[in-house]
């Protein structure tokens, strides 16, 4: 099998990294690394999920000798308490995200700061929620559409919307489950009282629970949030970009944002390009504005923009170690606090911009609608004016970075698909070319890549490992969030990457011209993955469970992430993970997760911190799907 031309390897981000690593010494600098050996070997209580301090007669923790909390809860009640306001914590987190959005519809203008940039979404899911288009004007349109998007998080009586989008399957399951969500807000304020001290105490209700409320996130707060960024900032078409420190430009202002709210990255690329701040950048010696993404913001302006991307979660640190970022401004989710300090060893300027994320030792700058072309200007003027500041002892920019192809949205996913079908009219719009390559084995099926790299196991190491085998076994992938970004970084969205493919993912990625891993986007974006899913089986004539999908987060760390896996497995889909949920002490938790669920939604959790042995049960996992189907 030839090899692709390029990839970088996990030993090359290493030393990378290693090389950083001389830099922070240098500056006196502590980062994620150090922080982890004085963390280690982690509590064995909070790593159990056994630690209860839901009152102040506790902390509880749970021993051999001391089976109960003080109330009486035990292993299973505590273990299942914490997991549940884990799931609600990862709610909020994607679905806030989503309202703060909401709230930048309602306020769209066509003289304002934001506008609406995909008309005809916005018109589809006007009509899908019935709210009338015909002779309206569009912004008032959107501020219904705005309002009723806004109820969905506390509305007194009734359901939520979106879940209706799932196969007639789903929910007929979720409803006779009584799992179908009332609103995001009611599910979270459920979880929480059904936590507090002296309530449940049933391991499996609390799950039931859990899986109501990851459903108000991935069939609420996240497609929310994906839906209306699209309305706002148009829905992702494909791009060529680049991946990796090497973005970052020495003789330019480098200007790193981070996080995933994309109301103020989109405004700082757009001030980025204001002529007058261009040349206001040349006059101060630098050739120009840089600006690239870290996280899931760089996701989005990516997939949106071609803007380039620095790095995934772990790799935050080391853009700032690298002493040629002039500012760094965030907006929610995934920053480190440590950033603050950091940043102070350098000439690097913080800006956090939420009420949200608030650290000590940022420069904070509420960014509000309103106003926010003109922050975005005063921001990237501040950038400009610390060009000078750079310190070029500290300065060391590894050169490595890769070319990426990204922004596969389900719409760009069905526009190719129909680009190969364009001879059969009656075929276009469907997923049904890719289903007939999985019929015929030439594709013998799907993995969703997703979630963060974690210091827990050798960083990116495990996303590598597993994309590598899987597209070598015919097995597409699509990928979000940090994963994505890893894949970036290894060179896997270059098209060329068909060369590591076996022969009929290769034929595939040349048919349809595509990389044999599609990038969709943010964290808050496998809400498309969920519609992916749909359309598949819809267009199959089955339910979501039964396709040869499945999905993957080899190396998870955030609340959110559990949210996520809880609604992935809530839509009737196996989610394999490379990090133990932190239930270990409870056997009934253990079980329920991985096969209790089973009996509620038909998936659950496969769990194994093995990489390559995680690779094999996924594979075996599809094969299972494909033989049941009888294909
Ligand atoms: Fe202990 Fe029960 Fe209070 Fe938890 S709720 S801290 S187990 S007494
Ligand atoms: S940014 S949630 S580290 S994917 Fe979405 Fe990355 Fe995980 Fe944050």
């Amino acid at each position: 099998m030839a090899e692709p031309l390029n990839i970088t390897t996990i030993e090359q981000m290493e030393a990378d990294t290693a090389r950083l690593k001389e830099t922070a010494c240098q500056v006196c600098a502590e980062t994620w690394e150090d922080r982890v050996k004085a963390q280690t070997p982690h509590c064995k209580f909070g790593e159990d999920g056994v630690c209860c301090k839901n009152c102040s007669m506790g902390p509880c923790r749970i021993t051999p000798k001391a089976p109960r909390g003080i109330c009486g809860a035990d292993a299973h009640a505590i273990a299942a308490r914490n997991y549940v306001r884990t799931v609600a914590a990862g709610t909020s987190a994607h679905s806030d995200h989503a309202r703060e959005i909401l709230h930048v519809l309602h306020s769209a203008s066509r003289d304002g700061n934001y506008q609406i940039r995909d008309e005809l979404k916005l018109i589809r899911l006007a009509e899908e929620w019935g709210v009338p288009t015909e002779g309206r004007d569009i912004y008032d349109i959107g501020h219904e559409v705005a309002e009723l998007g806004l109820e969905e998080f506390g509305k007194a009586f009734g359901e939520m919307r979106f879940p209706s989008r799932a196969t007639e399957e789903r929910q007929k399951l979720w409803r006779s489950e009584d799992i179908w969500p009332r609103a995001i807000d009611r599910e979270v304020v459920t979880t929480m009282h059904m936590t507090h001290m002296g309530n449940s105490a049933d391991a499996e209700a609390l799950i039931r629970q859990g899986l109501r409320t990851s459903i108000s996130n991935g069939w609420g707060g996240s497609m929310l949030g994906t839906e209306i960024t699209d309305i706002l900032f148009g829905t992702p078409t494909v791009w060529t970009t680049e991946g990796n420190l090497g973005v970052l430009e020495a003789d330019m202002v480098n200007l790193v944002v981070h996080g995933h709210d994309p109301a103020f990255s989109e405004m700082l690329v757009t001030a980025c390009e204001d002529r007058e701040l261009v040349e206001y950048a040349r006059s101060k010696g630098a050739k120009g504005i840089n600006v690239v993404g870290l996280c899931c913001t760089a996701n989005e302006i990516a997939m949106r923009h071609g803007v380039r991307m620095a790095g995934n979660f772990l790799q935050q640190e080391n853009v700032v170690l690298t002493g040629a970022v002039e500012m760094m401004c965030v907006d929610v989710q995934c920053i480190f606090p440590a950033l603050a300090s950091l940043t102070q060893c350098f000439h690097t300027k913080f800006v956090t911009s939420s009420p949200i994320a608030r650290i000590p030792g940022s420069q904070y700058v509420e960014f509000k609608p309103e106003t926010a072309l003109e922050q975005a200007k005063m921001l990237a003027r501040e950038a400009i004016d610390n060009y000078e500041n750079r310190d070029a002892s500290k300065m060391y920019i590894p050169p490595t970075k890769q070319t990426a192809t990204v922004g596969y949205p389900t719409e760009q996913i069905i526009k190719h698909l129909d680009n190969v079908t364009n001879s059969h009219v009656e075929v276009t719009g469907s997923y049904r070319p890719v289903i007939d390559a999985v019929k015929a084995g030439v594709l013998r099926g799907a993995v969703a890549i997703v979630g963060c790299n974690n210091p827990r196991v050798r960083p990116d190491f495990s996303h590598f490992e597993i994309m590598k085998e899987l597209i070598e076994n015919d097995i597409l992938i699509v990928a979000t969030g940090c994963a994505a970004q890893m894949a970036t970084k290894a060179g896997l969205l270059n098209k060329d990457a068909k060369n590591m493919c076996g022969d009929g993912l290769r034929r595939v990625c040349e048919l349809v011209d595509i990389p044999p891993i599609l990038h969709m986007g943010a964290c808050v974006d496998i809400s498309r993955m969920m519609l992916l899913a749909t359309g598949i089986a819809r267009d199959w004539g089955v339910d979501t469970t039964q396709i040869p999908v499945v999905g993957c987060a080899p190396e998870w760390m955030s609340e959110k992430a559990v949210s996520i896996a809880n609604y992935v497995v809530s839509t009737g889909i196996d989610v394999y993970l490379g990090i133990e949920p932190q239930v270990k002490g409870s056997s009934q938790m253990m079980e329920l997760i991985t096969d209790g669920t089973r009996k509620i939604t038909g998936a659950g959790f496969i769990i194994n911190t093995d990489p390559h042995q995680l690779v094999k049960n996924i594979i075996d996992g599809i094969e299972a799907k494909r033989a049941a189907l009888g294909i």
